[in-house]
């Protein structure tokens, strides 16, 4: 049977440590007979998932690794879960992908054990899998669908993006040559799992490269410094919010701790942030503090990574470089001719194979995201020099906080469900730690009286915490264009 080339990469680090997790490690071996076993209890008698797609809510570590490739051994399309999410998104990403099954462990069962009843959908508990199962596993071709991650933007509702193994594969490729991943590397791993950039730039690149991960169940700063200070790691990645979280911890530390923590970090080969733009000044700070120049890079759900600063070479504050190997990025301007000038303002368009499928069910918005076969990532750039900068997004409907990508129209469509919001607008804030900060703008019901409190206490069950408003305005009238349809940008003058 031919495997994946992800499971056959791992095959050929057998006894090498792939995961550390406390003080737990397992080695490339370990991972691939759990997942074998675990494969064989997703298929459940049948002899292949023929991508039934399989919905996981695993914490990061060791569980998560052996679940995902479980999944794929199985033929099934991974669909990892937020752990932040509500109820009602969990909800929604289990009915709309509709999940056959969901994997869990023991401690999370109970918040989506009533979700799989409603569904009918089956419910798999990983520590009820004993080590006894065995079977045979089929030949996955890696054409085939592999992963829906949900993504919040232009319209209303998340959008499952389906990637291929052979979507990923690029993805894991281009950046393990660009960043020359290498099997003595060590990274921490505290990015969510339902996103890319803890999914494919952290996890799978490692995996892929015979490396070994260092998992936090969360972005524990604590406990990441302490392993920063014993010089545990020579890769790092993370989003700007977190370079700013790290700035002030080790600006708050006494001048012994603080020597050990800058000294781990300077001696790594490699810092990279994204998923958002890092600021110039953080940037020069992490420079001036560790000796580091941070790698700022580009990337989307749909696309994986597609520009880059250069590893060897001058890393621009402020640029997110040039095109990955294996990725073709064009500007594109307002009145459709591509941009080969500089200066010029245009938006990036992306081709190649690491471009994913289909937007899950959703053939009218697939269709209209691609342009003659190039995805459009709604992102506009400009070329200085020959390095793309990353000028802002077309609509002011998304959100970027904490790296996380928010839709504006989503966040509002919630807070129209309040009994005392008439008419809301909610637009992203410049914020100093967060990139962006949500804020709301409402015009309440005659006689109703809201505080950003009732307003949390509201939200809590409905939306993760980040896409809770931070902050509220309530005013008497939304401001209108002349057509009378609120005009966001000026939205954002009120706060
Ligand atoms: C949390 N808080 C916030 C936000 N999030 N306040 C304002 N805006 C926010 N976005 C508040 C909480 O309500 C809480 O408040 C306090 O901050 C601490 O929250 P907590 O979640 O514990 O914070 P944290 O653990 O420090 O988390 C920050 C984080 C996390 C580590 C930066 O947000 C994170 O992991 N972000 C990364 C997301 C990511 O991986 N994105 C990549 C997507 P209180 O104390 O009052 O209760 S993939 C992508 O974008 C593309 C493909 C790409 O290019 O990578
Ligand atoms: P997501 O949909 O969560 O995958 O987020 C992708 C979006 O993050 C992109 O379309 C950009 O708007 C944004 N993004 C990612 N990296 C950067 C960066 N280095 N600078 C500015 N924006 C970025």
């Amino acid at each position: 049977m031919k495997e994946l080339p992800v499971i056959a990469r791992a095959q050929s680090y057998g006894s090498t440590v792939a995961l550390r997790s406390d003080d737990v490690e397992r080695t490339y071996s370990e991972l691939l007979d759990r997942s074998a076993t675990l494969a064989v209890a997703v298929l459940n008698g049948s002899d292949d998932l023929n991508e039934s797609r399989i919905a996981y809510l695993i914490p990061t570590g060791l569980d998560y690794v052996t679940v995902q490739w479980a999944i794929w051994r199985a033929g099934g399309v991974a669909v990892p879960l937020s752990l932040s999410a509500t109820e009602p998104e969990l909800d929604y990403a289990l009915t709309d992908s509709t999940a056959d099954c969901v994997v869990t462990t023991r401690s999370l069962a109970e918040r989506i054990l009533g979700l799989c009843e409603r569904h009918d959908q089956r419910l798999m508990v990983v520590e009820d899998v004993g080590d006894t199962d065995c079977g045979s596993l089929p030949s996955v071709d890696p054409q085939r669908n592999a992963m829906i991650l949900y993504t919040s933007g232009t319209t209303s509702t998340p959008k499952g993006v389906v990637s291929s193994h052979l979507n990923i594969q690029a993805q894991i490729e281009s950046l393990v040559e660009a960043w020359k991943w290498q099997a003595s590397d060590s990274i921490p791993l505290f990015l969510p799992l339902h996103h890319i950039h803890g999914i494919i730039n952290v996890m799978s690149c490692a995996l892929w490269s015979g490396a070994t991960i260092d998992t936090f169940p969360r972005f524990d700063i604590d406990a990441i410094l302490n392993r920063v200070a014993e010089r545990a790691y020579s890769v790092f990645m993370a989003v700007p919010t977190i370079y700013v979280k790290l700035l002030q911890a080790v600006g708050g530390m006494d001048a012994g701790e603080k020597q050990e923590v800058v000294s781990g970090f300077a001696g790594m080969r490699l810092m990279v942030s994204g998923s958002a733009a890092l600021p110039a000044t953080v940037h020069h700070e992490w420079t001036e503090l560790t000796g580091q120049e941070l790698l700022e890079r580009y990337g989307m759900t749909e696309i994986g990574m597609a520009l880059s600063n250069p590893y060897d070479g001058e890393r621009r504050p402020g640029s997110v470089g040039v095109p990955l190997p294996g990725v073709e990025v064009r500007l594109m301007s307002e009145s459709g001719e591509v941009v080969d000038a500089e200066d010029e303002p245009g938006e990036i368009q992306v081709r190649g194979p690491s471009v994913f499928v289909e937007y899950w069910n959703r053939p009218d918005v697939t269709a209209d995201s691609f342009s003659d076969g190039w995805f459009r990532t709604g992102d506009i750039a400009v070329r200085e020099k020959g390095y793309l900068r990353i000028m802002g997004r077309q609509s002011v409907d998304i959100i970027k906080s904490g790296g996380y990508k928010l839709s504006a129209l989503e966040i509002e469509s919630i807070l129209l469900q309040h009994p005392s919001i008439q008419e809301c607008a909610v637009v992203g804030v410049p914020d100093d730690i967060w990139g962006e900060a949500v804020a709301a703008a409402v015009v309440l019901q005659d006689a109703e009286q809201l505080t950003s409190d009732d307003l949390k206490m509201w939200c809590d069950d409905r939306l993760s915490h980040y896409k809770i408003p931070k902050r509220l305005r309530v005013v008497s009238g939304l401001p209108c264009n002349a057509m009378g349809k609120v005009t966001k940008p000026d939205v954002q003058e009120l706060f």
